[in-house]
């Protein structure tokens, strides 16, 4: 671990790991960023950007396009290298590019010495930090998924502006896979303290539109491929959020891809769950009382992850 300064290295400086590191240095979060492409080319380019937007930012950052060996001394390693999707295609589409991917980049990563924190936000991102995991031998504590971090973010919007109230007094989860396969926790769900079903019994709302909320939550990936090609502002936002609960030792819940190990009924698998996230990564699942429903639908989606990762990491 670094000394008395923060040193956060980004690996893959596509659209997600650029705009991660735009929100890093606008949020003056860390002391340290160090930024990693296969394409050096790219993440030098984005090094010399960065730098001069030094003069405006809130606190000095010291930025530089690195090596592997950089990971030795930094606090945290946020992955976001690999391919994205293309119109059509689904996350888990993308297992086996980004698996052998993952292979290559975390065994280096772990040469370098590294032993702090992975932070993965490639698709499909609940099987890829279980492979981080594997790959690297560190505690599962230390490796942490992006999860529903964004999907719950959606949730909130969405909900915010239905009810007309701001989506950080709501309170809402999406869980389960990052994919087709997530679900909302209605029974969970409240505005301010007042339960979602209140105001379907007050006839406030109507379940199908709630329903449609959630839909659109599902499929806003799709959505927003079909229109720009890629997401990536609102997983910057969310990993920043992420990368500050860790940093700044918050004891923050956040839904984040865990590791199961007897949590929700499930084991030996990376998924979405409210975990209390702090500078030693992720320091418990948070584990809610499930209707019937939601819980049949959460190990439905363990399933369909367990399936897609074992013939790919065996
Ligand atoms: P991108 O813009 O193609 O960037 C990927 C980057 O990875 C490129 O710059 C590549 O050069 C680099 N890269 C590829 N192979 C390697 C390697 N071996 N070593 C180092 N760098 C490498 O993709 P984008 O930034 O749009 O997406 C990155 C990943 O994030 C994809 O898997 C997306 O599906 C995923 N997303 C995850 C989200 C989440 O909620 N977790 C949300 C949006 C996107």
């Amino acid at each position: 671990m670094s000394k008395n300064v923060n040193r956060v290295v980004v690996v893959g400086t596509g659209f997600v790991g650029s705009s991660y590191a735009f929100a890093l240095l606008n949020q003056g979060i860390t002391e340290e960023l160090v930024l990693l492409d296969l394409n050096k080319e790219k993440s030098e380019g984005d090094a010399m950007d960065l730098n001069h937007g030094l003069p405006f930012a809130p606190s000095p950052t010291k930025i530089w396009f690195g090596e592997y060996s950089d990971c030795k001394d930094a606090d945290l390693v946020v992955l976001t290298a690999g391919a994205n999707q293309k119109p059509g295609e689904t996350r888990l589409d993308l297992v086996e590019k980004n698996m052998n991917i993952f292979k290559g980049i975390v065994g280096q990563i772990m040469n370098a010495g590294f032993d702090g924190i992975f932070l993965v936000a490639t698709n499909p991102v609940d099987i890829l930090t279980y492979a981080t995991w594997k790959f690297s031998g560190l505690p599962k504590e230390q490796v942490i998924g992006s999860g529903t971090i964004l999907d719950t973010a959606r949730f909130r919007f969405l909900l915010g502006e239905y009810f007309q109230v701001d989506p950080r007094n709501v309170h809402a989860y999406i869980i389960g896979e990052h994919g087709d396969t997530e679900l909302p926790v209605w029974s969970h769900a409240d505005i301010g303290g007042k339960h979602i079903q209140d105001f379907i019994n007050g006839g406030t709302c109507s379940k199908d539109d709630l329903n449609n909320i959630y839909k659109n939550v599902r499929d806003a990936a799709y959505h927003i491929i079909q229109r720009k090609g890629a997401t990536f502002y609102g997983i910057a936002m969310g990993l920043i959020r992420i990368t500050k609960a860790i940093l700044h030792d918050e004891n923050s819940i956040l839904t984040v891809s865990a590791y199961l190990n007897g949590e929700y009924g499930n084991e030996d698998v990376y998924i979405g769950v409210p975990a209390i996230v702090n500078r030693n990564g992720i320091r418990e699942v948070l584990e809610l009382n499930l209707n019937e429903t939601e819980q049949e639908q959460f190990t439905q989606s363990a399933a369909v992850l367990k399936s897609t990762t074992k013939p790919v990491l065996d």
